[in-house]
């Protein structure tokens, strides 16, 4: 595979260099008022607001932008041979509540930063390329995550366009209100062979590459994770005049279960497991709680792992309400096996952070992705740069500007491996 050096290698600061970073925090700057962090979730009026940035962005870097039924933001650079299947560049702009700046938005901008410079270098590539800024990676309130990569993979179901949040609007409404088109969810579906790759830049959000002195690795795979809504149904009461040996407390109910999601990720093995979300009804201080919904989700790289942990739950989620006299419903919301990365592209990616003077690790991801989705329709890699202590989804997440730099020219690098 003939590889030129032929693009510039601009420094961070410089004008290509900096493009990057510049852009990043334009778009850090659109964020929900009042949240903490860069909370800029998806469905909001500030996230529907900062996909005009990002097609403006898409616009000003020669790319012909289009909004897909499923909300996806694709730029196009045709290729000299548009016959030959699309290389595509991605992740999401959405973050989670209390969120930082450089989770999925490093992803988009480099893509759109390598896209460009190949553009700048002059002529066309062989291969369309397309940077694509998925719709809402981050799990919402309808309960699922990947919403865009899903539809992109064909794996939007009309049951989950149905699901509801809490205000009672469904996604497909959701949807529309993001310029997206529910009834048309299949025409967002990338039909086989249309893409010859899907490449991913996206920070560690761990402290591997900085604890190695390292600033890029190449993902080896992505870790599976299962997700379940339990609700436990317990009765209301009055929190002085009801006796404790009396209550149904779902409250109680769901702190058990929670405490047996952590002893089930703590079991040894090779797994984590979490409850983040939990409502409660009524939730005042003087009733004994009604009812208690949590999110409970568990990720590993072993099938059989994760296979474990379902059936465990289920045990605890009959044994814990039985003990406490609490009805308990369990709804799984997603079940995503291990992703493995392409050995091809991975050696790829392999060699043009060599070429760029990195020497990558190579890691696993604990974190799930949109190259997840994609890998139902075409092989997928990742690349990683490294996250300040390994903080991420919070404020506090942050990468150098160096570090950004020397992924996107990685990923140049690679789009010209691939594409050229
Ligand atoms: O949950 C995740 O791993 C990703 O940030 N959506
Ligand atoms: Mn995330
Ligand atoms: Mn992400």
């Amino acid at each position: 595979m003939a590889v030129r050096n032929w693009y510039p290698l601009p420094v961070a600061g410089s004008e290509a260099g900096g493009r990057v970073f510049a852009d990043l925090m334009r778009l850090a700057e659109m964020v929900e008022p009042g949240q903490p962090g860069w909370t800029r979730r998806v469905f909001s009026p500030e996230y529907l607001k900062s996909r005009e940035l990002v097609w403006e962005l898409m616009g000003s870097a020669g790319l012909e932008v289009r909004r897909d039924p499923a909300g996806n933001l694709i730029g196009t650079l045709q290729g000299a041979s548009p016959d030959q299947p699309a290389l595509i560049l991605g992740s999401h702009t959405d973050t989670v509540a209390g969120g930082g700046r450089f989770d999925g938005p490093c992803g988009v901008m480099a893509a759109l930063e390598a896209v460009r410079r190949i553009g700048e270098r002059g002529g066309r590539p062989q291969r369309t390329l397309l940077v694509v800024d998925f719709l809402g990676e981050e799990p919402n309130d309808f309960g699922i995550s990947c919403v865009g990569s899903r539809a992109a993979a064909g794996h939007l179901s009309s049951g989950h366009l149905r699901l509801r949040d809490g205000s009672g609007r469904t996604l497909a409404e959701a949807l529309a209100q993001m310029g997206g088109d529910p009834d048309r969810i299949a025409e967002a579906r990338w039909p086989q062979g249309t893409a010859s790759a899907y490449l991913e830049l996206h920070v560690e959000q761990g402290t591997r590459l900085e604890e190695a002195g390292r600033g890029l690795a190449v993902v080896t795979a992505i870790a599976g994770i299962h997700r379940a809504e339990i609700r436990l149904e317990g009765r209301a009461d009055h929190s002085g005049t009801t006796p404790m040996d009396r209550r149904s407390d779902a409250l109680l109910a769901a702190a058990e279960v929670s405490l047996g999601v952590e002893r089930l990720g703590r079991r040894g093995g090779l797994g984590v497991a979490t409850v983040g979300r939990l409502e409660l009804e009524p939730n005042s201080p003087n009733v004994v709680a009604e009812r208690a919904t949590l999110i409970a989700e568990y990720r590993s790289g072993d099938p059989s792992w994760l296979a474990a942990t379902d059936a465990l739950l289920q045990e605890e989620v009959t044994q814990v309400p039985a003990r406490r006299g609490v009805r308990a419903q369990l709804a799984w919301l997603s079940r995503e096996g291990p992703t493995l990365c392409s050995e091809e592209l991975r050696s790829v990616l392999l060699a043009s952070a060599r070429e760029v003077g990195e020497e990558p690790l190579e890691l696993a991801s604990w974190a799930g992705h949109d190259a997840v989705q994609m890998a139902a329709i075409c092989p997928v890699a990742m690349l990683f740069v490294p996250s300040r202590g390994g903080r991420s989804h919070c404020p506090e997440e942050w990468t150098d500007p160096e570090q950004v730099e020397v992924g996107t020219m990685a990923l140049t690098a690679a789009v010209a491996r691939l594409a050229l």
